[in-house]
């Protein structure tokens, strides 16, 4: 059974396809019109093995807002369509991933309620490119509303403005992918006492 999910979201502001499988090999095909936000999408798809496609076309001549957000919502729909009945897999994820002077700690509960605690360091250069570095928390937001997961992200320390962000897309990577795998041992078992997730 394939496990994908596809999310079209068009709105005055942006218009935006993305489509998941979790069971990918790292094939990513990304645009959305930030260079940053790219790489960061392409290390989701990356080191969470999933294969990802996301074409956004967003309103950039007013700035990078609604093109991100837009994208992290709709990525987050498919990712929660993707998933499924939830039976089978392990259900929680983390990662921890150092990037250099930089490290982010990602926990994940697919839990069905949406809920984030994000930290990170509050001095950091305020743009990458065209990257608003106050939309990570944004994104992180928006992906967890809508993928309706329990999600804690930690940077306890890091100076690099694009090693900060970078290391924390990787953990989550990670964490998500644990998390959504099918576990061997609980197959047809859906990882919840109370029978639903
Ligand atoms: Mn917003």
């Amino acid at each position: 059974m394939s496990r994908v999910g596809r999310v079209e979201r068009i709105t005055k502001e942006t218009s935006v396809v993305v489509e998941i499988d979790l069971d990918g090999s790292g094939k990513v095909d990304v645009s959305t019109g930030v260079g940053f936000y790219d790489h960061m999408l392409d290390q989701l798809g990356r080191h969470g093995l999933f294969d990802l496609t996301v074409k956004t076309e967003g309103d950039l001549h007013i700035d990078s807002h609604h093109t991100i957000e837009d994208t992290a919502l709709a990525l987050g729909g498919a990712f929660k369509q993707a998933l499924g009945d939830k039976v089978g897999i392990y259900r929680f994820g983390n990662c921890t991933v150092p990037l250099d002077e930089s490290l982010a700690q990602v926990t994940v509960d697919l839990s069905g309620r949406p809920y984030l605690v994000h930290t990170e360091p509050e001095k950091m250069a305020p743009m990458i490119g065209e990257y608003d570095t106050t939309m990570t928390r944004h994104i992180l937001e928006s992906f967890v509303a809508q993928a309706q997961i329990a999600l804690h992200v930690h940077v306890p320390y890091g100076r690099n403005a694009h090693h900060i962000v970078e290391c924390q897309f990787k953990a989550l990577a990670r964490a998500l992918r644990y998390a959504s795998e099918r576990d061997p041992r609980a197959a047809g078992i859906l990882p919840s006492t109370k029978g639903a997730l």
